[in-house]
Order: structure tokens, then C-alpha cells, then sequence
């Protein structure tokens, strides 16, 4: 069986559950990684148990035993490493946002089309069984015509003030925060589900802790903040938002996302109501399916391979009862794109749930659209996006 050569650039927060879903996959070796620096890079191979490390990513993506980059790095540095890799004929897994912004975004989507390798981004709460059941069922017409997508994304990570991580410094993350973060993964599930696109929407950001504390040494979300000497920084970009949505046939939405909400922790919501059934989603209850109807009880659709349709039993990998979780669904994402690797690339032999760079740019044009709406005082802001020139 041929094997594929990982290699990872950017250890931070996410790294480990690439690494791992990888190596659950059982013909995919993580050969190496990139980090800010050599002794960096070979700190983290050691934790992670990789071979190489090293203190340059374009070494990496110049090892001829590298097929395949994962690119965890911070926002700013995705255009520059996705960009490398394409280039050198590598395919791409790059974790979300794609970019700073939907210029960068396009570049990389182009690139990405043009290239003929696998590109993509780890939009990864499609990757659970339910979230596919449900997307079937709107596809097959279960639930009828669509009329309102809502939800709702909340966490309290960055509750105090004393919480800071490279996502709040615009050099770093782009002039979003919450939006960029985690309504990116909001906005790329609704229109995943739904089969529908965003054409319009109207937002207001707010910016709800304006000073922060700062570390010396940056901390990743969710990690317990370093001690020591602190720097008061000015924020400029948003911690809470909410918005609404018109969608391409005429149904409405609403979402809020927001990171200073005590008691919310990774509370991806996600309801689709339709002439037929209403149908509802939460992360953190992640292996059961709300199916609200009008003239019959509501159920709740356990996880369950004798229950859910053919085509999502390939993302369920235990029986009923058993849970499965967030590493499961991003495992599944991971599985699903090195069957694309495998299958060299090609455009005709993607699976159906995994987001590429084009999702990552339909999601950055979002984005977008959003903080031009804010920016505007509050006015309807419609979503600016160019297809891809089909690779000739
Ligand atoms: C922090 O908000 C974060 O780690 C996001 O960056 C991830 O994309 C999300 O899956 C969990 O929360």
C-alpha cells in the first residue's frame, strides 16, 4: 500500500488533533514539522514523536517525502504557506479562516483550482454524522422549502480581561475576531446544510472587552493564560456579534457569535426550519438530532448507524449509544480529504462534504460582507463573491 508523507507547519492549539487524526488513518506518516524556529520545531517533534523538524516551511514543503501540508499556523501566514505549497504541487489542509480577508482568500481559491491538488480547510462540524443526516434529509426534501436558518455560535474563553491570544491583534488575525474565528464556521455549516447560499446580510459588531491584558508569551484559546508581567492593548476588533441573513431563495436567518459568554464553552448551534420539519443541531450535544414537526410529536435522532441514512454511515463508527466526538468529526473531515489526496485531487472525485478552498472563500466573502455592514452604521451589505474559471 503506498503511503503518504503529512508535514505540519505552525504547532499551535490545533496541530495535535491534525496529528492525530492522521496517524488514526494508518497510511499517512506525520514526517515532519515547521515552526517559528528550529529549536521551536524540534521542541514540538519531540512532544508530537515526529522525525524532522524544522525551523523554515519552505523546507518543509521542499521534502520530497512531504505530500501533503497542514497549515496551522496563524491567519496572517496562511496566504504565504498555502501559496508555497500549491506551487510546489503539495496538496493543502488548511485550517479557517483561509485568509486575512476575501482578496487573500480569491488568490488562494484561484491558485488552489488551477493547481489540480487537493486543497482544504478545516470546516470541520461538517465532519459529524448528524450535521450530514440533516444536510440529506433538506437535500431529499424532507423538510421542505426552507423559510428561516438560525443559531448561534458562543464561548467564554475570552471572558476576562486578562485572556489574550494572537486572534485579537488585527496584524495577526485581520480586522475580524469572533466573526473571522468561529462565525466563519457558522456561516460555512448553514450553507452547507441548508444547499442554500448567503446573498445579503445586515450586522452590528461589538467590541465588549476594549482593553485586555496581555501576557508576554501569547496563549492559544483556551489555554490557561501565562503569569508574569502584563501590557494593556487596545482592541479593536469584535468579541460579540449579531447578525441577519437573506438567503439566495428568499428564506431568512439570524446568527450571534460571541467569546465572552460565561458558561458556553464550544456552543455551535445550528436550526433549519422548513414546511415539512424543523430540524436542530448543537455541538455540544453532538450526537442527537432535535426533528420538530407540526401535526406529529418532535423526536430526537440518537446517533446510531442503524438509524441514520446510507450515505452518512461511512461517518459513524460506533453503535447507538455509544458517543463519539469532537475528534470524531474532525477525524471524519480528515479521513474524507486524504480520500481526495489519494484519488489525486481531482475535482470529480471530491466527497461531497468536504470544504475546500472555494468554502473558504464563499466563508471570507461572508465575513466580508458583515463587517462592511457594521461598518456602514448598519445597512444591508450584499455578499461579494466571483466564481472560479473552470481549470481547462
Ligand atoms: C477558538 O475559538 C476555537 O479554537 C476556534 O479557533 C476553532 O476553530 C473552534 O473549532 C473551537 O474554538
Amino acid at each position: 500500500m503506498k503511503r503518504i508523507g503529512m508535514g505540519l507547519v505552525g504547532p499551535g492549539f490545533i496541530a495535535p488533533h491534525h496529528i492525530d487524526a492522521v496517524r488514526r488513518l494508518g497510511d499517512v506518516d506525520v514526517v515532519a514539522i515547521a515552526g517559528s524556529s528550529q529549536a521551536s520545531a524540534e521542541k514540538k517533534a519531540r512532544e508530537y514523536k515526529v522525525e524532522r523538524a524544522y525551523g523554515d516551511y519552505q523546507a518543509l514543503i521542499a521534502d520530497p517525502d512531504v505530500h501533503v501540508i497542514h497549515n496551522t499556523t496563524p491567519n496572517y501566514l496562511h496566504l504565504a504557506v498555502n501559496l508555497a505549497a500549491l506551487k510546489a504541487g503539495k496538496h493543502v489542509i488548511s485550517d479557517k479562516p483561509l485568509a486575512m480577508n476575501s482578496v487573500e482568500a480569491k488568490q488562494l481559491r484561484d491558485a488552489a483550482v488551477a493547481s489540480g491538488v487537493g486543497h482544504v480547510v478545516t470546516f470541520n462540524y461538517r465532519g459529524n454524522p448528524l450535521v450530514q443526516q440533516a444536510r440529506g434529509m433538506i437535500a431529499r426534501g424532507e423538510a421542505g422549502r426552507l423559510s428561516f436558518v438560525h443559531g448561534c455560535y458562543l464561548q467564554d474563553y475570552l471572558t476576562r480581561p486578562e485572556a489574550y491570544t494572537w486572534r485579537l491583534d488585527p496584524a495577526k488575525a485581520g480586522p475580524s475576531n469572533v466573526l473571522g474565528d468561529i462565525g466563519s464556521h457558522w456561516c460555512d455549516l448553514a450553507e452547507h446544510v441548508s444547499g442554500m447560499k448567503i446573498v445579503s446580510v445586515l450586522a452590528e459588531l461589538t467590541t465588549v472587552v476594549p482593553t485586555r491584558y496581555a501576557a508576554e508569551v501569547s496563549a492559544e484559546a483556551f489555554s490557561k493564560q501565562a503569569g508574569g508581567e502584563r501590557r494593556a492593548v487596545a482592541i479593536t476588533s469584535e468579541d460579540l456579534a449579531t447578525v441577519l441573513l437573506r438567503f439566495e431563495n428568499g428564506a431568512k436567518g439570524c446568527f450571534s457569535v460571541g467569546q465572552v459568554l460565561p458558561g458556553h464553552k464550544n456552543d455551535l448551534q445550528l436550526e433549519l426550519n422548513g414546511a415539512g420539519c424543523s430540524l436542530k443541531w448543537k455541538q455540544e450535544e453532538q450526537n442527537e438530532l432535535w426533528i420538530g414537526r407540526h401535526d406529529q410529536a418532535n423526536s430526537v435522532m440518537m446517533k446510531d448507524p442503524g438509524l441514520v441514512s446510507e450515505d452518512v454511515r461511512g461517518y459513524v463508527h460506533l453503535p447507538g449509544g455509544h458517543q463519539e466526538g469532537w475528534a470524531d468529526a474532525f477525524t471524519n473531515l480528515i479521513r474524507d480529504a486524504y480520500t481526495w489526496i489519494a484519488a489525486g485531487g481531482r475535482a470529480d472525485a471530491k466527497p461531497a462534504m468536504l470544504p475546500t478552498f472555494e468554502d473558504g472563500y464563499r466563508s471570507a466573502c461572508v465575513i466580508d460582507a458583515i463587517l462592511q455592514s457594521h461598518a456602514a452604521g448598519g445597512a444591508w451589505k450584499d455578499v461579494q463573491y466571483a466564481a472560479a474559471t473552470p481549470r481547462d
